[in-house]
């Protein structure tokens, strides 16, 4: 059935199409405005809210989904939170990746509630299957023992190449190719308040290139090797480290990794960091040591290393006051208030 848009025209500079089930496969912008008044107004708390004058007071920034087909109905419950609590009164972009192509039904759902525009790309096979160095007997049998330890997500061949692709390859899809910054939404992720102002243009004014919510401790079966080969890239290149950095935050009393990572399925990050050559350099020698496909290495301490040593402590930025997002998964935060971040 084709879905008609029977929203009026938006008054903004915004482009508005009618019909979003007629997308074209692979990567494709499917853009839609929502004028403010077609959403309800119960959940705006705040008479401060400032109104968005769209293309002008708006960061270059989009949310990023990635997502299997079979994810549509709790993307849908994020992309309700998100859109209720912020971005009815901004109108950001979707970008959706998949390495399947999204099906009709996807595209017609999710751009049907979505109040910006919205593009679906396929993730390149050559950025999501492993690289060619892997050995695909032993990682095989790395995750059958993992299997057998109960580790979360252990014997999961797919889950290790979601976290490898999001630790560094999502950032160069070219569907994020204009962006400055995005913000990471993920299947079952609430919202639970109002988030009246724009945490993009609170990163874009103060300089910030990695903001997170809730703080975790990653599971240490996942990461045995982690650190060390984190340490041999940062001993080769001591020039990419942040002086001051936060060091001191991933780390204990001995210097090892104390597993703190910030939890990625709510993160706002700065494109250029992640394309930056300190992080691609890491990315790409973490690459080469097979941890993301002989252990389970989680994108999650993977960029909180990374934004931990190579960025300074003023350019992370904890969305503590209000912009909680939690899943139902039981959490809990491993630094204090009083930490500097
Ligand atoms: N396209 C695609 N997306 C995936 C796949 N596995 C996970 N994802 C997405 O990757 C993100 C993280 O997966 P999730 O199951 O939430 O992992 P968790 O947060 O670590 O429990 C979510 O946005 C998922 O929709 C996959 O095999 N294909
Ligand atoms: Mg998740």
């Amino acid at each position: 059935m084709a879905l008609v848009d029977h929203r009026p025209a938006a008054t903004s500079t915004a482009t508005a199409v009618g019909s979003h089930d007629r997308a074209p496969e692979g990567d494709v912008s499917v853009p839609l405005s929502l004028p403010l008044e077609a959403h309800p107004s119960s959940v705006l708390t705040s008479s401060s809210v400032p109104s968005p004058q769209l293309n002008s007071t708006r960061a270059n920034a989009a949310f990023v989904i990635l997502a299997r087909n079979s994810d549509v109905w709790e993307i849908l419950k994020s992309i309700r939170g998100i859109e209720d609590r912020f971005n009815r009164k901004y109108h950001y972009p979707y970008v959706f990746l998949n390495d399947q192509p999204f099906d009709d039904d996807f595209k017609r759902h999710t751009s049907g509630i979505a109040s910006g525009p919205c593009s679906y790309g396929l993730v390149p096979k050559e950025q999501w299957e492993e690289p060619q160095w892997i050995d695909e007997d032993k990682a095989a049998v790395e995750r059958q023992k993992m299997a057998d330890n109960k580790v979360i997500y252990g014997d999961s061949r797919t889950y290790r190449r979601m976290c490898r692709y999001q630790s560094w390859a999502v950032f160069q899809h070219d569907l994020l190719a204009d962006y400055d910054y995005y913000w990471r939404i993920e299947p079952s992720v609430e919202f639970f308040c109002d988030i009246d102002y724009d945490p993009f243009m609170y990163m874009h004014e103060n300089g910030k290139k990695y903001g997170w919510t809730v703080s975790l401790y990653e599971y240490e079966a996942t990461i045995p090797t982690l650190w060390k080969t984190t340490k041999e890239f940062t001993d080769a290149h001591p020039e990419y480290l942040a002086s001051p950095n936060m060091l001191g935050w991933i780390t204990n009393d001995k210097g090892d990794y104390n597993r703190c990572h910030f939890w990625s399925n709510f993160e706002i990050g700065s494109l250029a960091f992640f394309r930056s050559e300190a992080y691609t350099k890491y990315f790409e020698h973490l690459d080469r040591a097979g941890g993301f496909s002989y252990e389970r290495w989680g994108d999650a301490p993977v960029h909180s290393i990374a934004a931990a040593l190579f960025l300074k402590p003023e350019e992370i930025h904890w969305f503590h006051e209000c912009v909680l997002a939690l899943s139902s998964t039981v959490l809990f935060v491993c630094c204090s208030s009083s930490t500097s971040v």
